[in-house]
Order: C-alpha cells, then structure tokens, then sequence
C-alpha cells in the first residue's frame, strides 16, 4: 500500500468549477450522471488529469461532448486518467454505473435498512464517481435524484431545493426535502439544534446561510454523524431521544454532536481543510466549539472533567502507543484511521490553549480574522495560526509544535517558599517522550494556569511574577489576579512570585490548560487541602483523582506481591465528606466520587497488569459501598426521580449521582442491594435510572440477574438502539469465562455483524472486559482476531477501528505479548486484508 506524505502536497493541476450530478436510483444498479467543468491552473496545461475512481464501472466518457478515444485514457482499479486534453477550459462527462446494494462498506453510496445513503469524507466519493476526490477540489454542484416514488418517498441533496416533480413509470426526481421524525424523538434534536444555531450567533456572531436544514437519522453509518452541507447525516444513537430509549448520557452526546455537525458549516464547510492533513483545522476546533457549547448548557466544570478524562483513558495511550501520531500527521495509508482522539481531543485542547493564552475577546478576534480572510476556502493550520497572532498582536513563539510533535509532554514542577524574602518559586521542567519516527522533541509552549491558596483556603492576591530576568506584573483590571496563566517554553524554567506572606498550596494547571502529564511535589496533606478548598473545581476534582491514582497504583504494587489489600482510612473519609456536602453540585459529587478508569491506571504502569487493576478497582469500589453503605443508600432514595422526566440540569444531576451511589451498592453483591436495584429497575420511569439499576443488578451473578437481563430484552427487543446497550452490558462482563456468552451473542437474531453500532456494542464492548479481553488463556485475544478477519471482509472502517485493541500489546507482560502479537500476525497474513486493517496492524507491530 502506498503511504501518502504532507511534504509531498501540490496544487492540482485542474481545477473543477461546477459539477452537475445525477443519481438514478436503481434495484440492482444506480447510473451516475456527472458534468464537470474543468479549468486548468495554467493555461496551455498538458499534464494528464487523473481522475479517482474505486469499485465504478465506466460507462461513458466525454470531453466537450465527445466521445473520448481509446488511447486518451486509461482505467486502472483506483484511477482513470485521461491525456490529450484541451489547453483551456473543458467539460468532461462521465456515465459510472455503481452497485450500493452491495456496498457494504458504508462508505460512497450505499443501500442498507432500506434507505440509499451517502458517505463522502473522507475518501468516499471516489466510490461514486470518477473525480479529483481531494478538499481542495471547491467545485459549486447541483445534485438531482431520481427514483422510485412507492421505494424512496424522500430524496434529499444538499443545498436549497432548486425542483422537485413527478417522472413517469411512478418515479420522482427532488433536490431536497425534510424527513419527519417522530415528534418525541425529534424534539430533543431540534432543540438541540435551534440552541447552538443561537449559541453561534451569540457567541462567534456566525449565522447560518441557507433557507433549508435537514437532520437526517440512518442506522447504519461508521462515525456519528457527517456534516454534509443543509444536508446533517446522523447515526440514530445521536439523533433519536425518548425517555425509554435514551439516558442522559445520550441526550448530552446529541445535544453535543447536532451541535458540533452545525458548527461545522462555518468550521468545516465554508471554510474547509486544503488536505486531509489539515483535518485537526475543521475537527480540532469543531470539538472546541461543540465543548464549549455543551459547557454553556450545563455545568463547565462537570463537561471539563468528562472531557479531560476522554482524553486521558484514550489519546493518552493513543499518544504513547504505536499509532501515536501528531494533530497534523505526517502521512497516512488510509485517512479514515486519522479520524483519532489526537485529531479531534487533542486537537480541541490546542484550539483551547489559544483561547487560554489570548482571552476570551482575544480568541473571538481571532476567529473572526480566520473567518474574514478564509471564508469560501481551503486552508492550513498554519492559516488559523496567522489569524490568532495577527488579530491580536501576539507572540506565540513555539505554538506549531503542537501540530506536529506526537507524544504527551511531561511537566515536572518544583516548589520552593522563601520565608524571609516571602518569595515562591516554581521551578517548571519538561519532557516530550519519543513516538514513533520522532526520537528526539523540542520544549512545547505549555500555558499553564495558576493559583496559590493561603491556610485560610482562599486564593491569595497575585502581584507579580519573577521571570526570565523580568519582573512581571500580573493583573486583572488593574486588580492583583487570583488566577494567572504562565507561559512555560523552556526544557527548565524558573518562576518566582512575591510578596507571599505565608507557604502557600500551589493550585497548579487549573482547568486544565494543555493537555500534559503533570508530576508535582505536592504531599497528600496538600492535596486534601485543594480537594476541600480549591475555587478551580476542575483542580478540586483532580486533587481527588491524584490521591485516588496513588492509592491504586500502591494497592496494584501490593496485589503484585500477594499483600493483603488494605484501604486507607483517610480515603474513606475524603470520599464520604464529599458525598455528604450538600453544598456541592450534585454531578460534581458523581464524578468526584469515580474511581479512575482501569485504562488511565494500566497507562501510567510499566508493565500493564490487567488482573491486578481490576482486582484493586473492584475491591476499593467494594470497600467503599460496605464502609458508606447507610449514606450511598440515603443518596439513592433521595435522588430518585420522582415526576415526569425531564432533561433538566437539575433532574439530570440528582440521576447522575443517584446512579453513581446505586453502582457502588451493587458491587456488594448482597441480597439487600439486590433488592434495592431490583426496586429501582421496576419502579424506573426512565432508561437511564432503569439502566443504571440493569448495570447494578448485573454485578451480583445468580437467578434474579438472568431473568432482569432476560425482562430488559423482552420489554425493549424492537428498539434496536437500546438493545444495543444490552449486547455491550453483557460483552463487558467481568465474569470469567464471559468470551463464550458473547460468542453465542453473535448468533442472536437482534444482532447483525453489517451494522457498525451493533459492532462496537458487542465486540467494541468486549474488548473493555480487563477480565476476558486478556484473558490469559488467549482467548479473548483470539475473538477478537478472528472477528477482525471476518468484519475487514464486510467493512475495513470498522475492522480497523477493532484491531486497535491490539495497537498496546507491547505494553503488557511477556506472555500476552506473545498471544496478542500472534493474532496480529494472523491478521496480517489474511487474505485480500483491507489497506484500513493493513495499516494499523502492521504500524502496531512495527
Ligand atoms: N466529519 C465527519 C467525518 C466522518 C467520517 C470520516 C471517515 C469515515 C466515516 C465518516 N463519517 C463521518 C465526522 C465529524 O463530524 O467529525
Ligand atoms: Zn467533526
């Protein structure tokens, strides 16, 4: 397989002005109708035009309304390039025959559920036509539809409806028009979409430019959703919301994505990326955007934690692991495995350190240069780069390194307090580890925010700041800040405030301003203090979860050495006092009291021992439902939702942290708890209370588990997106032994290895079992190998996205390298193995 370079970009030599397309919808082959019209970049251009072109039958072909000769083109499997053409202007043509029945790739065109359906992004269009299938192609189309009227009742295409009318033999030909959903389904979606129409408006000043916008639900697609322009294409799972089918967590993800897929017809659309490299342009900043939103919505702090813990369980490993790769990477086999946390978190965590380093108005300028130079074209990051300096006069030094270095950076900091010259220093050093094809790295431009807390727990008053031989003043409004932002550039770096009246508590990295390992001399005594006192909830949180992360990671080293398990006494307390104040946000409580994932542990070990963090996971958990149990059951019976649901702050929080107790409950495994989650399941009046009450009873194995999973299945089998929660409940299982219960699962008629949700239910659910996944024997290793096999063959997107399980297999012990390398192996060996499942395998065993 070929492997595409940056380095290597070059203008085309053709440029398509306008291209009028025309779908023929048919039972057993669709006819695409294309006329492009071309115009060379030069004038008198003689290079041959190599048009794109996969799994399309060619039909016709002409030039300026030609028929075009044998020897002036040629077609190959990816290509069709043509010679001998006019040195001006031209028109080309093309009549491509295609078969999206048989598409089962879900990218092109393709037929599943009933409902023809469009991927393009990133290299889908050449699956339907023959054409330059690259973003800096900004051709203006029109697109018409003709099909069966009794089959597809509703043709959609992009842009204003232009006409739509009756063909004969009961066909129809449109342009564009609104799919109904359901009202209750529908409602959540457009509420979701009306608010961030207006957020763009109130917050970027971005309106949106076009008479129609339609939301279109399918349940078959590989991403979440797809930005096309008026034209939003949606995995159910993001769009369609009842309270029996969806949980809260699904009504943020849709108020999130519907978000994100509109703030993409500026960030994204009207101003797109000039090549694939450039994604993290359109991505990057588009998550930015859709946090943000979803931030003004809610709690910020709360959406922060969430996020921050997103990137830590996944880029950071990403960025650790083989597959590590910048936010612009340096070449590609296929773009589709690109679409990573890197790009798209980390990539969000870039465009926030602007916003940290210029404000909140520095940033708008920012934006609204970016939007007054580049409206209507493709650009580079270089391009969004210029647009934040240039509309606020500011020096960012090293910034780009972080599209282009890989690797987490490590930031160190040292405190030191001066008693008599009442100074405190900070001494910062850092340390971007070697990835892949990039040993060595330069200091990154890390903005860190910070505040220093008195014994009285207040922030204290900051005035100024020693630095690079400078004294700074640092101020707000005239006012001494309580927050300042730092800028760390250096490999090692000194900063020393004064006038500090007494040792403070450093509150380091608050809100966490760029996305880096952060070690520190602080104590646990100072760490108790920022959990009680910190004004940055974020910080208050993280003190929690660095005290949580020490313990575990003591207790694995005591599981490893066959010591008696013991938690500390001072835990116990922290968490209960922080459950029981009633002066915080409920939510806040929920994540307070979460455990860091088994992911972020195993990341921060040596040598990852799945056995040992699941063993200590699930005994701290235990512990703490049997010390706090009188106090985790008063949360569940005074949390419960009592009314009609709502997607309310206020209802929402009570139900997360109502669910959070429940889950600890159920780890106890008793008969009273068993009792109290069967209630809470049948007395539930939503999915997500009734959920949670399923995830608890399916902790305590035995009859009453059996028949609950069995009910939940009987009462909801016809909605297919619950049921799906219902694969990935039993595919995560713990239970020893579970990789035969999912293996039976495949054969169960509600699930179908074509649809990609039903996929990463199952098996995607599988592979977060620590338990079965790595089960010592291999077995889940050989699962999992054996399905990538079979799954390239159906669709190497979301093959590709599954043999990633296997990208971390050097980081655990001798015997599970072995297994998991084997399996890679066999994959590799495969016959007519996808350049998608190629690609990452092959990069993983490298
Ligand atoms: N921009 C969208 C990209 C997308 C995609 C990429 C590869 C393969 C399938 C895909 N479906 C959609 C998603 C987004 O809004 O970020
Ligand atoms: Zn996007």
């Amino acid at each position: 397989p070929k492997e595409i370079f940056l380095k290597d970009y070059k203008e085309p030599d053709y440029f398509f002005e306008k291209v009028d397309l025309n779908f023929q919808l048919g039972e057993e082959t669709t006819l695409v109708f294309s006329k492009i019209f071309v115009s060379p970049r030069v004038e008198g251009c003689l290079a041959p035009l190599v048009l794109d072109g996969v799994d399309l039958k060619l039909i016709s072909l002409k030039v300026n309304g030609k028929e075009v000769k044998g020897d002036d083109f040629h077609v190959d499997s990816r290509h069709l390039t043509l010679s001998s053409l006019p040195s001006g202007k031209f028109t080309l043509e093309i009549v491509t025959e295609i078969c999206p029945q048989k598409n089962t790739s879900l990218e092109g065109l393709y037929k599943s559920s009933g409902n023809f359906c469009t991927q393009c992004e990133a290299e889908g269009f050449r699956k339907i036509i023959f054409y330059q299938d690259r973003p800096d192609i900004m051709a203006k189309y029109t697109c018409r539809i003709e099909g069966d009227k009794s089959l597809y009742p509703v043709l959609l295409s992009n842009g204003n409806l232009i006409e739509e009318g009756e063909l004969e033999e009961s066909k129809q030909y449109a342009e564009s028009l609104t799919q109904n959903l359901d009202p209750c389904t529908r409602s959540h979606a457009m509420y979701s979409l009306k608010a961030a129409m207006k957020w763009d408006e109130d917050v970027f000043g971005l309106e949106y430019d076009l008479d129609l916008f339609n939301v279109v639900a399918v349940p078959d697609f590989n991403m979440g959703a797809m930005e096309n322009k008026s034209l939003n294409i949606f995995n159910s799972k993001l769009v369609l919301a009842s309270p029996e089918t969806a949980t809260d967590a699904d009504y943020a993800a849709i108020l999130g994505v519907i978000g994100h897929e509109f703030f993409h017809n500026w960030t994204g659309n009207r101003v797109t990326c000039r090549d694939w490299f450039q994604l993290s342009l359109k991505e990057g900043l588009t998550v930015f955007r859709d946090q943000e939103f979803s931030s003004d919505m809610g709690s910020r702090p709360v959406k922060r934690i969430g996020d921050v813990s997103t990137l830590r369980s996944y880029q950071f490993p990403q960025d650790a692991g083989p597959m590590a790769h910048p936010v612009r990477p340096h070449s590609y086999i296929k773009m589709d495995n690109f679409y990573t946390v890197t790009v798209y978190e980390k990539g969000a965590e870039v465009v926030r350190m602007y916003k940290t380093l210029l404000g909140a108005s520095g940033f708008r300028k920012g934006m609204d240069l970016y939007f007054k130079r580049h409206d209507g074209q493709a650009v580079t990051c270089e391009d969004f780069f210029a647009a934040m300096r240039d509309a606020n006069g500011a020096d960012f030094s090293n910034f780009m390194l972080w599209y282009s270095q890989a690797g987490t950076p490590r930031l160190n900091v040292v405190s030191n307090y001066n008693a008599v010259a009442k100074t405190y220093s900070l001494k910062f050093s850092q340390e971007v580890p070697p990835t892949p094809g990039q040993p060595i790295k330069e200091p990154m431009f890390i903005p860190v925010a910070l505040g220093l807390l008195g014994s009285d727990g207040k922030d204290m008053p900051l005035s100024s700041v020693y630095h690079d031989g400078k004294l700074e003043s640092i101020s707000n409004n005239g006012q001494p800040a309580q927050t300042t932002v730092l800028r760390v550039t250096k490999k090692e770096e000194e900063f020393v405030f004064n006038d500090i009246p007494e040792r403070p508590v450093p509150s380091i990295l608050r809100g966490y301003t760029a996305p880096v390992r952060l070690d520190s001399d602080l104590t646990d005594a100072d760490l108790h203090f920022l959990l009680a006192n910190d004004s940055d909830e974020f910080n208050r949180w993280e003190a929690g979860q660095v005290l949580a992360r020490k313990l575990m990671l003591n207790l694995v080293s005591d599981y490893q050495q066959n010591k008696p398990l013991v938690l500390n006494q001072q835990f116990i307390n922290g968490v209960k006092s922080i459950l029981c104040d009633s002066s915080l946000d409920k939510e806040f409580i929920a994540k307070a009291i979460t455990l860091p994932g088994e992911g972020e542990i195993m990341d921060m070990m040596e040598v990852a021992d799945p056995d040992a963090v699941h063993a200590v996971r699930s005994f701290i958990r235990k512990q703490l439902a049997a010390e706090l149990k009188n106090e985790l059951h008063n949360t569940v019976k005074n949390n419960r939702t009592s009314e009609k649901y709502e997607f309310d702050h206020q209802n929402l929080l009570r139900r997360a942290l109502k669910n959070t107790a429940l889950g600890y409950l159920g780890s106890l495994e008793d008969a009273e708890m068993r009792e109290l989650a069967l209630h809470e399941y049948k007395t539930a009046t939503n999915l997500t209370e009734q959920f949670a009450a399923l995830v608890a009873l399916d902790q305590i194995p035995g009859k009453v588990r059996d028949e609950v999973l069995a009910d939940f299945y009987n009462k909801l089998q016809h909605e297919y997106l619950v049921i799906n929660k219902w694969f990935a409940l039993q595919a995560m299982s713990n239970v020893p032994g579970n990789v035969e219960n999912v293996r039976k699962l495949l054969d169960h008629p509600a699930f179908d290895m074509r649809n990609p949700n039903k996929v990463y239910s199952l098996i995607g659910g599988f592979r977060g079992s620590l338990v079965n996944f790595h089960a010592k024997d291999g077995s889940g290793y050989k699962f999992l190998g054996e399905l990538v096999v079979q799954l390239d063959k159906i669709n190497p997107q979301v093959a590709s996205r599954m043999v990633s399980a296997f990208s971390r297999w050097k980081r655990y012990d001798e015997m599970r390298q072995n297994l998991a390398k084997a399996q890679l192996e066999m994959i590799l060996a495969a016959n007519g193995l996808s350049e998608n499942v190629f690609e990452i395998a092959s990069k993983s065993l490298a």
